[in-house]
């Protein structure tokens, strides 16, 4: 099967804008993000998210609950040689740990970075009944970001939503949501916080692997304009993309290989080979299926490193053994790590 990318591409390889004036430091910050086979994990379900999840498992969705959830994910043994950060929310940012230390503090203590989500969630684009969505965040971003370099963080995230359907994503809600992310990542670059790039191409539906990947290539090839344009340096920035897969309703699932055949070879006609690194979310696949995909993505190969910054992939198993036990926080830690484990390579 072939993959046709059914749009003009950001011309990787050629230069990006000069303006930025992201640092040695930013440069190295990105890349240690990324290599030696260590993710990240993304644990910023926003508050209203987070309670949803809870009380899935039955457990009541007050504020400590959220963050004895959090403590239990970022507390388990050797999670530092497996993964580099932890993406957080500005409510747990700002929490303790039992022991009373700040999250940020402990994550630097156990040798993880913390990063901050800093877009504020998706309006509809052009009404409610619209179905397309844009993300915000950029207002009062610059002091907020200041803020968070000053309590530990040491990079951020914003995620945009993009749906596949009849004229979908329409060119309106790519430029919109392309224009934003390009803006968020050079305030942050400018801040001292390594930006995260998510442009996510939601899986709902019956669909081809095919429909998915000239969705994801309009969305990057978007996207990488747009970076250019706002003088964004691609080696300070780690971009969050979904894998291109078939829809989550298919009944015939793409394989693993025809995954990574698709998706690396958009990500290629689409992106600069400078960029720090690949980090994808795992878009609501079960774990096995997201593992099985990244190490077929991993095989096929990039410019770049090619990791994870799942979300539900590794969490989801560990908020169910927990599911609100004070007695099995182990339990939770242990699931957690079995799911990191799944996606670090072998040394
Ligand atoms: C963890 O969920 C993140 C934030 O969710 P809300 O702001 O909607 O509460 C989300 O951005 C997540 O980081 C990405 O979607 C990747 O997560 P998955 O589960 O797709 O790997």
């Amino acid at each position: 099967m072939s993959t046709t990318i059914a749009t003009s591409p950001a011309r990787p390889g050629s230069p990006a804008r000069p303006g930025s004036p992201a640092t040695t430091d930013l440069r190295a910050t990105a890349a240690s993000l990324v290599t030696g086979g260590r993710g990240i994990l993304a644990a910023d379900e926003s508050p209203g998210t987070m309670s949803r999840r809870l009380e899935g498992v039955g457990v009541e969705p007050t504020e400590e609950h959220r963050r004895a959830y959090r403590e239990l994910l970022v507390t388990g043994e050797g999670l530092a040689g497996r993964i580099s950060g932890v993406i957080l929310c500005d409510e747990t940012l700002r929490q303790q740990l039992a022991d009373g230390r700040p999250f940020p503090r402990a994550l630097a203590d156990a040798g993880l970075q913390a990063g901050i989500k800093v877009d504020t969630g998706t309006t509809a684009l052009d009404g409610p009944d619209d179905g397309e969505t844009l993300t915000e965040g950029l207002d009062g971003l610059a002091e907020r970001v200041a803020e968070y370099v000053a309590l530990g963080a040491t990079f951020a995230k914003w995620r945009a939503v993009l749906h596949l359907g009849a004229g979908r994503p329409s060119v309106r809600a790519l430029d919109a949501n392309a224009e934003a992310l390009a803006r968020y990542a050079r305030v942050c670059q400018d801040g001292g916080l390594v930006p995260i790039v998510e442009p996510e191409v939601l899986s709902a539906g019956g669909h081809r692997l095919e429909v998915c990947a000239a969705g994801t290539a309009r969305t990057l090839a978007t996207l990488g304009r747009a970076l250019d344009a706002a003088g964004v340096d691609p080696a300070a920035m780690v971009l969050k993309p979904n894998m291109v897969t078939s829809g989550e309703g298919s009944r015939q699932p793409a394989d693993p290989y025809e995954v990574a055949r698709a998706t690396v070879d958009t990500l290629r006609a689409t992106m600069r080979p400078e960029l720090a690194g690949v980090a994808f979310l795992s878009g609501g696949q079960s774990s096995e299926t997201a593992a099985a995909n990244l190490a077929a993505i991993r095989r096929r190969g990039g410019p770049w490193p090619l990791t994870f910054s799942f979300g539900r992939a590794l969490v989801s198993p560990a908020l169910a053994a927990w599911a609100g036990d004070p007695g099995r926080v182990d339990a939770g830690r242990s699931a957690l790590r079995r799911e990191v484990d799944r996606n670090v390579p072998a040394a």
